[in-house]
């Protein structure tokens, strides 16, 4: 960024995916809107993620898949912050960068999409066998805990390669966030929403996470105008309870946050892969102690075996 205001450039660092730059647009339209003296560029990236298509998500690990370029691209100062869905944002940042603000969510919830020879059935109602895309394995382990009459696939590709492979038949439904469908103007598409009961959403599900460089007084200014306090608040317990299971964004970790007055409240669940093993607990605090909220309730659940569950699924990775 340069130093005269009259000429100032923000770049923002986003991938290409056509859910990445919708969710960038979106960033850099509202900054615009906010500081129309300063110029907004974006610069376009592609991640380890967007680039390894053939391989389970939950083999090739977490540490940043879909954010490590990115990053790269502030610390060499290519870019001023980067636009990320806050999901994909591991929890434990690299030196020198942080979490400059989180956006407003969307409905945070997972979403059933059905063939449409299946356009009469809910979840509960899809014949035994029926086979279900995912390739979150805390999606797999939930619906497979509720629902052990169907079977489970592999997905991988962006949004629009996943709704094509459904409607050529390689599935009979598809689990995608509400959030992205949503934000591609695909609602449409949303047969089911699953409600927390079946299955608790990821940490940062339905969130925009803008990462900018630790300390960078101007950037995070400017991020101000964006910052929704609710949706940082149920975020910051959601990221300090993955932070303290361990657990990097593929594992079967779910949550769900209420805010209520001054109150949180933080469900959380932890499950082994066949879904018979689900341990799950809720912790309410002061929405200004979200951080500690999360981390009380990750001792709650390691109390109950949650530990156990995780390092038998991290040994299972491994050895597939
Ligand atoms: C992460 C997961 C998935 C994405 C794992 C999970 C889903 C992978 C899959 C961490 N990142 O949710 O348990 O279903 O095969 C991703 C999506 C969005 C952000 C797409 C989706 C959009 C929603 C949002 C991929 N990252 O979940 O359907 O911004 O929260």
């Amino acid at each position: 960024m340069t130093v005269s205001a009259s000429t100032r450039t923000v770049r923002i660092g986003s991938r290409k995916s056509q859910l990445a730059l919708v969710q960038t647009y979106w960033v850099q339209e509202e900054l615009q809107k906010h500081f129309p003296d300063i110029t907004f560029e974006v610069e376009t990236m592609s991640t380890q993620g967007d680039k390894i298509l053939d391989v389970p998500l939950a083999k090739i690990g977490d540490k940043g898949l879909f954010t490590k370029e990115l990053e790269v691209g502030m610390l060499e100062k290519k870019t001023d912050l980067a636009v990320h869905s806050l999901k994909d944002l591991p929890t434990n940042l690299p030196e020198g960068l942080m979490l400059g603000c989180v956006t407003e969510r969307e409905n945070p919830a997972d979403a059933l999409v059905v063939h449409e020879k299946f356009k009469d059935k809910q979840l509960e109602t899809l014949p035994e066998g029926a086979v279900i895309g995912t390739s979150s394995l805390r999606r797999l382990a939930q619906l497979r805990h509720h629902y052990p009459h169907l079977e489970f696939k592999d997905v991988r590709g962006n949004l629009n390669t996943r709704l094509a492979k459904l409607d050529a038949g390689e599935y009979d439904a598809i689990i995608l966030a509400f959030a992205g469908l949503h934000r591609l103007g695909m609602s449409d598409r949303i047969h089911q929403v699953i409600p927390p009961e079946v299955s608790l959403h990821a940490v940062g599900q339905g969130a925009l996470g803008i990462e900018c460089r630790a300390g960078d007084t101007d950037i995070l200014n400017l991020l101000k105008s964006l910052e929704h306090t609710a949706t940082a608040h149920r975020c910051y317990a959601e990221r300090a309870f993955l932070r303290e299971l361990e657990g990097g964004c593929q594992v079967p970790i779910g949550v769900n946050t209420q805010i209520e007055g001054e109150q949180l409240t933080l469900t959380g669940l932890v499950a082994s892969l066949d879904g018979k093993k689900l341990v799950k607990d809720v912790v309410t605090g002061a929405t200004a102690e979200a951080e500690q909220i999360g981390l009380e309730l990750a001792r709650k659940l390691r109390e109950q075996g949650a530990q156990e569950i995780l390092d038998a699924i991290l040994a299972e990775i491994d050895r597939s």
